[in-house]
C-alpha cells in the first residue's frame, strides 16, 4: 500500500448520517483534487436486506452486518462511524487498534468516560500515523469557516459576547414516534448532544475560546410517544405501542469562555416553525458577525471601523472563489446546501491523512465538547441553581 493508492472506506450506519456521508465520499473526489482516491468498499448496517438496499442506493460495493469483521479487514483503510452514539466508542477504538483512520460523527460519544477512552486511543494511534477526526460538519460551511477567519484576523476586535441557538421543530407533534435520538441509552442525551453540541463547537471554533463554566437547564416536554414503525428522515411512522422519552427536549445554558467572553446557548427540537436554524451572533469590541444556518450562504458582518454614518451590518454572500471551499463548486453566487460541508470534511480528512497532519476537530476536541455537555447536565440536575424571583 503506497500513500497514493485509494483510501478504501467502510461506513458504519445506513441512516440519515450514513446517507449524508455516502454522498460526501462519492462527490468530494469529483469536485476536489484529492491527493488520494476513494473507494467506497463496504457499508455496514444491522439488517441485511436494508443494508444491501442502502449499498445499492448510496453507491457502496458491498454490504455487511458485521462491523467487527469489517474493521479487521486488510482491504479497509478508513472507518467512518455514523451509527447511534452508544456504539461509537467500541467501533472507533477497535478500528484505531486495527490501524484504520477513523472519522466519527458527533457527539463523539454518549459519556465523558467513553469519549476519554476514544481520545486516548486516538492519541496512541496518531503515534502510529493513524488519523482521526470528529464530524462537526458545520465548521466547514463556507460562511462559518469565513466567520472564523474574520474573527481570528481581528476584524471584530476582542470577542466579548456570543449567542448561539440551534432551533428545529421536528418533535413538536407529540404523536410523532420515538426514534433512537429520544432514547438516552442510544443517544446519550437529546437536543443537548444532537444539536447543542454543534452550537458549542461552532462558537468555540469561531471565537477560538473554549467553554470553561456553564449554568444549564434541561426540559422534557413530552415524556411518552408511540414506538417507531418505519424510519423516515429524522422521524418516521408511529406504531400502536408507546415508549418512554428518556432525553431532554430542550436545553439552554450560559457559559463563560476561556478568553473572557460570555455566551448563551439554546438547543431545541420544539421551536415551531424553525426547521434547521443554527443562529450564531458574535459581538466584539469593534465589530460583530451573524450567521444563520437557514441562510447558510450568507454572513452578516458589522465593521465598527466603517465611517460614521455608514455603519451597519453588511450581508456577504459567501459564494466567491476567495471564500473557503467555494471555488471548487459553482460559479459566483450559486450557493451550497446542507450536504456540502460533509464533502469538505472528506476533502480535509483525506489531505490530512496524505500529508500526515492531525485532522481537526480531533477526538480531544470531541472529548472537550462532551465535557461541556456533561457539565450542562450536572448543572441542570443541581436544581439549587434556580433562583426564585419571588
Ligand atoms: C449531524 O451533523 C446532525 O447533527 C444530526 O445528528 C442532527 O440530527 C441534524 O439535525 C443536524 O445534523
Amino acid at each position: 500500500m503506497t500513500a497514493t493508492t485509494p483510501l478504501r472506506v467502510a461506513l458504519i450506519g445506513t441512516g440519515f448520517m450514513g446517507a449524508a456521508h455516502s454522498q460526501a465520499f462519492r462527490v468530494a473526489p469529483r469536485f476536489f483534487d484529492l491527493p488520494r482516491g476513494i473507494e467506497m468498499t463496504v457499508i455496514v448496517g444491522r439488517d441485511a436486506a436494508k443494508t444491501q438496499a442502502a449499498a445499492e442506493k448510496l453507491g457502496w460495493a458491498e454490504a455487511s452486518t458485521d462491523w467487527r469483521e469489517v474493521v479487521a479487514r486488510d482491504d479497509i483503510d478508513l472507518v467512518d462511524v455514523c451509527s447511534p452514539g452508544d456504539s461509537h466508542a467500541e467501533i472507533a477504538i477497535a478500528a484505531l487498534a486495527a490501524g484504520k483512520h477513523v472519522l466519527c460523527e458527533k457527539p463523539l460519544a454518549n459519556t465523558v468516560e467513553e469519549a476519554k477512552a476514544m481520545a486516548d486511543a486516538a492519541r496512541e494511534a496518531a503515534s502510529r500515523g493513524i488519523r482521526s477526526m470528529v464530524g462537526f460538519s458545520y465548521r466547514r460551511v463556507p460562511a462559518l469557516t469565513f466567520a472564523r477567519q474574520l474573527v481570528q484576523d481581528g476584524r471584530i476586535g476582542e470577542v466579548r459576547q456570543a449567542r448561539a441557538a440551534y432551533l428545529q421543530d421536528w418533535l413538536v407533534d407529540e404523536n410523532g414516534p420515538m426514534t433512537w435520538r429520544l432514547d438516552k441509552k442510544l443517544a446519550g442525551s437529546g437536543s443537548l448532544g444532537d444539536i447543542g453540541a454543534h452550537a458549542v463547537d461552532a462558537v468555540q471554533f469561531i471565537t477560538g475560546q473554549i467553554v470553561e463554566q456553564v449554568s444549564g437547564h434541561l426540559r422534557t416536554f413530552v415524556t411518552e410517544r408511540p414506538l417507531l414503525g418505519e424510519t423516515v428522515g429524522l422521524s418516521g411512522t408511529a406504531s400502536e405501542e408507546r415508549g418512554q422519552v428518556t432525553v431532554d427536549d430542550a436545553a439552554w445554558f450560559t457559559g463563560q469562555l476561556s478568553g473572557g467572553a460570555v455566551a448563551s446557548f439554546e438547543a431545541t427540537r420544539y421551536a415551531t416553525g424553525r426547521k434547521n436554524g443554527l443562529k450564531i451572533e458574535i459581538f466584539g469590541s469593534r465589530g460583530a458577525i451573524v450567521f444563520d444556518l437557514e441562510r447558510m450562504n450568507e454572513l452578516e458582518f458589522y465593521d465598527g471601523t466603517d465611517a460614521a454614518g455608514e455603519q451597519g451590518f453588511r450581508r456577504i454572500f459567501v459564494t466567491e472563489p476567495e471564500h473557503p471551499y467555494a471555488a471548487a463548486w459553482w460559479p459566483t453566487g450559486h450557493g451550497l446546501g446542507y450536504e456540502h460541508p460533509f464533502s469538505h470534511q472528506v476533502r480535509d480528512f483525506v489531505f490530512d491523512i496524505a500529508e500526515g497532519r492531525q485532522p481537526l476537530p480531533s477526538f480531544d476536541d470531541g472529548l472537550q465538547v462532551q465535557q461541556v455537555l456533561d457539565a450542562v447536565e450536572r448543572s441542570a440536575a443541581d436544581s439549587a441553581r434556580w433562583t426564585a424571583v419571588s
